[in-house]
């Protein structure tokens, strides 16, 4: 059916074999074997051209993406609209191309890994948090709607918002479609954007967007809440009842489906993200992590204290908390609730969590940085906390993922080798410890 299939380079020689006198068939049966030989040899990886990759792109469409479409119930009318003049996008980051081998993950290892700190430019904040402030009175009333259907504050919304696409003016350069299908073809995350491509073609199919105007970031992201496709069949919503969610035109839409994405994940009503907190200097900082939740009155009567000096919210002070130190003894310290978890469903990572929370209470209430200073943490390569995280592996401890990176397990499990050892824990990798936990 699909003629595009290349044939085995071999297989004419096998075909020729039969009935052959026996020196022409040993002289071919070497040549088979050096055949299979430098097949199979990890050859230096020779980049194809471009007019042949473009070839295998179009035949990869019809025949490997095409069945696969078909069977999550995208018709061939979709398909050929969806593709009509999509070629490859050679200038997206993280491409593999046929021939070609992935980036070596050693060079990640060589990377310098920098301090918290450098994720909270106070300049950007204060930027967004001004804007936002603007845009959260311009957009009050659709913001209290929102709020009342699916119980998540208009300023941890237009938070988000603003970090994701500048409140929706973020240029959106990219067709959807090119960026998906280029990346299911070639780059380092094949599989996953092979589904996200089948998510989009489905918002074709249904008639949520079409492809000319389904825009979207270079990692296909689309529209000012930045949903991959998966993310819009499943959020998406139509707040202001025209139809269609348009999470690319419609502020009232885009709004709604961020808010409806944070209540399906969890979500709960009437409750913060967290707090800043001060932690006295005799309660360990290895204690962080979703799974050592205690009420925050338990918390609170350890010492701790919201730094602000304000008390604790009562909705708060009966429900769980959560430790968290992100630079470790090196910098601001928190107690979260559930929703800062939920914040990271939407971007999985402590810093991003931390920086809507904090853009939230500037937007909500004029709040500035957070009060403790990002300490000076030294330099440090990934390669070196890899280190560190494969000795207290050896010991016996659980710091999560072996990447380089200082999760909350690689911290906390820091801070109880460090007490272990008559060191006061500072829950945070730095160049004195480098030579120490071997
Ligand atoms: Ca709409």
């Amino acid at each position: 059916m699909w003629a595009g299939r290349q044939p085995h380079p071999i297989s004419p020689l096998v075909g020729e074999m039969p009935g052959r006198a026996e020196g022409g068939a040993i002289r071919r049966a070497v040549a088979l074997v050096f055949a299979l030989f430098t097949a199979l040899l990890p050859l230096p990886a020779l980049a194809q051209n471009r007019p042949d990759v473009e070839k295998q792109f179009q035949r990869w469409i019809v025949g490997d993406l095409g069945p696969a479409a078909k069977k999550a119930g995208i018709s061939d009318g979709t398909l050929k609209i969806a593709f009509q003049g999509v070629t490859l996008n050679w200038d997206l980051p993280d491409l593999v191309p046929p021939g070609t081998k992935p980036p070596k993950q050693q060079d990640q290892s060589q990377a310098e890994f920098s301090s918290p700190g450098a994720y909270f430019s106070e300049k950007r904040l204060q930027g967004l948090a001004a804007t936002g402030r603007g845009l959260f009175s311009t957009h009050a009333a659709v913001l209290r709607r929102i709020e009342a259907a699916y119980g998540v504050p208009g300023e941890i919304v237009v938070a988000i918002w603003g970090r994701e696409s500048g409140f929706g003016r973020a240029k959106l350069p990219f067709s959807a479609v090119q960026v998906l299908a280029t990346k299911a073809f070639m780059s380092t995350r094949k599989d996953m954007f092979r589904e996200e491509l089948i998510a989009a073609l489905k918002m074709i199919e249904r008639g949520d967007a079409d492809p000319a105007t389904m825009k979207g970031s270079w990692a296909g992201a689309l529209g000012q809440p930045q949903f991959m496709p998966s993310s819009y069949l499943k959020y998406a919503v139509d707040f202001d009842r025209d139809g269609h969610a348009d999470i690319w035109n419609s502020v009232p839409d885009a709004l709604a489906s961020i808010a409806h994405y944070l209540q399906k994940e969890g979500w709960q009503r009437s409750r913060d993200w967290g707090f800043e907190v001060s932690i006295p200097q005799n309660v360990s900082c290895a204690q962080e992590g979703p799974d050592l939740a205690r009420p925050v009155s338990a918390w609170a009567a350890t010492g701790i204290t919201r730094i602000s000096g304000k008390a604790f919210p009562s909705a708060d002070l009966k429900a769980d908390g959560m430790m968290l130190v992100p630079a470790g003894r090196h910098g601001p310290e928190f107690i979260v609730t559930p929703n800062f978890y939920v914040l990271k469903q939407y971007n999985n990572s402590d810093l991003y969590a931390l920086f809507i929370g904090n853009l939230a209470d500037r937007i909500a209430s004029g709040a500035g940085p957070f009060q403790a200073p990002w300490g000076d943490v030294g330099k440090m390569l990934r390669s070196d906390v890899l280190a560190m995280q494969k000795a207290l592996v050896a010991r016996g401890y659980d710091v999560g993922n072996v990447d380089g990176l200082p999760g909350y397990k690689t911290r906390r499990s820091l801070g109880d080798w460090q007490a272990k050892n008559g060191l006061a824990p500072t829950c945070f990798p730095d160049p004195s410890l480098k030579g120490k936990i071997r």
